[in-house]
Formats: C-alpha cells, sequence, structure tokens
C-alpha cells in the first residue's frame, strides 16, 4: 500500500485529495496544526468513517518548524508528499508578509530539506500557483511564460516553485510544481470571492443578510472546480519524469461575471445588493488570469470536467442549504 504525506489537509485541496488518494487505496498521512477551536471540519466525514480509520493518520506538525517535519519524515517514511499547506489569501499576505513567507517559502524549503536529509526515495508535489503570472506578460499563461509576481504570497510561491526545481536538478529529486488556476468548490474559505458569494446571495435570498461588500469587480479569474484539479497532482506524481505543469480550464470570466451568475440563478439582481468597499482592493492586484493546459491534456491525459456554469450552481445549492438550516436554527432561537 503507498503512503501520502499531506500537508494543509485541513484546506480546501487537502479535503478531496485525501478523498482521492483514499479512494486509489493509499495510506494518508495528514498534517495538522495546534489549534484552539476545531478545524477539520472539511475532513470530518472521512477520518470518522471507520471504514477509513487505519488508513487515514493525523498528526501535529506545521511548515515552520522545520526539526518536526523530519522527525515527521522518518516516523512516516512516505511514498509521496503534496506540500498543500500556506497561507493562501493574497489580500492577508500584504497584511502578514513575514509570517506568509515563513510559511510558503521557507516552509517548502525545510520540507525539501527534510526529505533530502531523510534520504528516502520520496515523490514531491509543490502547490503553485497562477498568481505567480501575476501582472502577465502574455495571455493565456503556460509554462514557459515569465513570472511577475504581485503579493508577498506570489513572492513565496516563486521561491517554492523554483527551490523545487533546484531539488530536481541538484539532488535527483522526483519533484513537481503544479501551477494550478483559481480553483473552487462548496469547501472554498469563506473569505475567498466565489465564496463569499455564495454565502452572502444564499443568505440574502432568505433575508438573513442585506448587503455584500466587495472589492475589485473587474478582476477576471480562470476558475475550475478543486475535485477536479487534485487528481491533476497525483497524476504528475505517476508520470516517469519530474515536470512541471499549468492547470486551467483555458477560460476566463469577470467576478462581475460570477454575481451574475449566482444571482441570476437565485432570481435577484447582485447590483442592488453589493457595495464597494475599499478594504478588500489590494495594494497590487493581479487584473487577468487564463491558463493554458495543452501540456497537461498532451502528457497528464488530464482535462477540466466542471464549468464555470456548473461550479457557480453547485456552490450555491450547497450554500443554500447552509443557509436554510441556519433560518431555521434562528427560528428557533426567536420562539425562545
Ligand atoms: P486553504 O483552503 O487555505 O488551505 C490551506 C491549508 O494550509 C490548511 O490546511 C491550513 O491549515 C494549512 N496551513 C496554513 N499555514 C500552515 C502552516 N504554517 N503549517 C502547516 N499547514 C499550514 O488552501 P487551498 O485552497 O486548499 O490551497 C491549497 C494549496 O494550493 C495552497 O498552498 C495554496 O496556496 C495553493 N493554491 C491554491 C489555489 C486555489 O485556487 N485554491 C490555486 C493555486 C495554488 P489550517 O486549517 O490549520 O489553517
Ligand atoms: O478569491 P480571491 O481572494 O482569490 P485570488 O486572490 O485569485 O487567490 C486565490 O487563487 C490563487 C490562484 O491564482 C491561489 F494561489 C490563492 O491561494 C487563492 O486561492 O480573489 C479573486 C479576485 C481578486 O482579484 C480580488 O481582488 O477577486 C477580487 N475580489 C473582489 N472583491 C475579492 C473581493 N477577493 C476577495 N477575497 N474578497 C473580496 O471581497
Amino acid at each position: 500500500m503507498k503512503k501520502a504525506l499531506i500537508t494543509g489537509i485541513t484546506g480546501q485541496d487537502g479535503s478531496y485529495l485525501t478523498e482521492f488518494l483514499l479512494k486509489k487505496g493509499y495510506e494518508v498521512w495528514g498534517i495538522i496544526r495546534r489549534s484552539s477551536s476545531f478545524h477539520t471540519g472539511r475532513i470530518d466525514h472521512l477520518y470518522q468513517d471507520p471504514h477509513n480509520q487505519p488508513k487515514l493518520h493525523l498528526v501535529y506538525g506545521d511548515l515552520t518548524d522545520g526539526t518536526n517535519l523530519a522527525s515527521l519524515m522518518s516516523e512516516i517514511a512516505p511514498d509521496e508528499i503534496y506540500n498543500l499547506g500556506a497561507q493562501s489569501h493574497v489580500r492577508v499576505s500584504f497584511d502578514i508578509p513575514i509570517y506568509t513567507v515563513n510559511t510558503d517559502a521557507l516552509g517548502t524549503l525545510r520540507l525539501l530539506e527534510a526529505i533530502r536529509s531523510g534520504k528516502r526515495k520520496v515523490k514531491f508535489y509543490q502547490a503553485s500557483s497562477s498568481e505567480m503570472f501575476g501582472k502577465v506578460v502574455e495571455t493565456p499563461q503556460n509554462e514557459t511564460t515569465p513570472f511577475y509576481p504581485r503579493s508577498p504570497y506570489a513572492c513565496a510561491k516563486v521561491y517554492s516553485f523554483w527551490q523545487t526545481i533546484n531539488y530536481r536538478e541538484a539532488y535527483g529529486l522526483f519533484a513537481c510544481n503544479g501551477i494550478l488556476f483559481n480553483h473552487e468548490s462548496p469547501r472554498r474559505g469563506e473569505t475567498f470571492v466565489t465564496r463569499k458569494i455564495t454565502r452572502a446571495a444564499t443568505r440574502i435570498k432568505l433575508g438573513l443578510q442585506d448587503k455584500l461588500y466587495l472589492g475589485n469587480l473587474d478582476a477576471k479569474r480562470d476558475w475550475g472546480f478543486a475535485a477536479d484539479f487534485v487528481e491533476a497532482m497525483w497524476l504528475m506524481l505517476q508520470q516517469d519524469k519530474p515536470d512541471d505543469f499549468v492547470i486551467a480550464t483555458g477560460q476566463t470570466h469577470s467576478v462581475k461575471e460570477f454575481l451574475d451568475e449566482v444571482f441570476g440563478y437565485l432570481g435577484l439582481d447582485w447590483k442592488k445588493y453589493v457595495e464597494i468597499d475599499k478594504r478588500y482592493f489590494r495594494p497590487a492586484e493581479v487584473d487577468i488570469l487564463q491558463g493554458n493546459a495543452d501540456k497537461a491534456a498532451k502528457i497528464l491525459g488530464w482535462k477540466p470536467k466542471v464549468t464555470f456554469k456548473e461550479i457557480a450552481k453547485l456552490m450555491t445549492d450547497a450554500d443554500m442549504d447552509i443557509a436554510e438550516n441556519e433560518k431555521i436554527i434562528k427560528e428557533k432561537g426567536n420562539k425562545k
């Protein structure tokens, strides 16, 4: 049985990747951080399933703690490592740049060093990002497009991208970068724009909220579906040779278009509810991202399955369930 170690297992991608690997018959180990409140909500259904119990293990660790990473590496002896852990919010990275770089850049280096000092044969996946293209020099962006990072987060990801290649070339590590464009799902963090919109729109529809405050509505992103994208991570580690791949849908849409889809689906006009709040603008913005995933299609046989419209609809449906429950609880509370 193959063993996979995942950093960031409690996040959106970590939860889908865990599901995917357990279905493939892997033993999965996930590194979680100590928190004062529960934060395993995205993987509880997997952890509590008796069928998975001998195959899913959670251990404490942190990308800022290299000693712990090295001992976990020798204790677990994984065949594949997926480095998904990160301070992943671009806007927040302007507020906490040092912490972001410590986790997203030096954290990757700590993990790579733990692998190198362990002297075991391991395959390594690095969660690189389309944010590295930043102020894009060409559209669409592919594996040869130069980077122009526009945030502390993106600069940290560029550092990790090159360290991953350096460990491949210097030490012969089977190490791959997946340059993933934005990918969303009902498990997306609630402060990212798509989920913020689906949460607010469904709450507005049920009378639980009046307004939605957003920043730059003209930004364009290449939005795919998270469950589709984690398959590409795994495919990269199953090849004969390590390499780097863009994973994207090839379509780009503005925040306004996402608002049209979600509010339109609920029979609402978003212009009546959305207000602009300058706090949500970034000191430097990435105006447009659109990926070309031809290399992944050709070598990995990977293609996205879920469309932009379908993502908007399935996220809205999932958040409507949450909003309906909230409404029931609120009404019960009012009767007491
Ligand atoms: P996410 O939902 O924000 O999850 C981030 C994960 O990293 C969480 O499990 C978090 O743990 C963990 N983490 C944060 N700081 C850590 C630290 N110091 N040590 C160890 N773990 C830490 O992110 P995601 O959307 O799943 O993205 C997964 C990865 O892909 C990230 O590296 C992200 O930068 C990258 N990426 C994402 C996208 C996208 O569109 N989603 C696109 C390109 C690249 P807690 O639960 O304890 O906070
Ligand atoms: O949803 P976002 O915060 O995602 P962003 O910045 O593109 O980053 C995400 O995708 C990256 C891949 O390209 C990942 F590497 C990264 O970890 C993360 O998952 O913002 C999308 C766009 C931005 O242009 C932002 O300015 O939406 C705009 N926006 C407008 N109003 C807003 C808001 N973003 C957020 N988060 N909140 C707003 O109120």
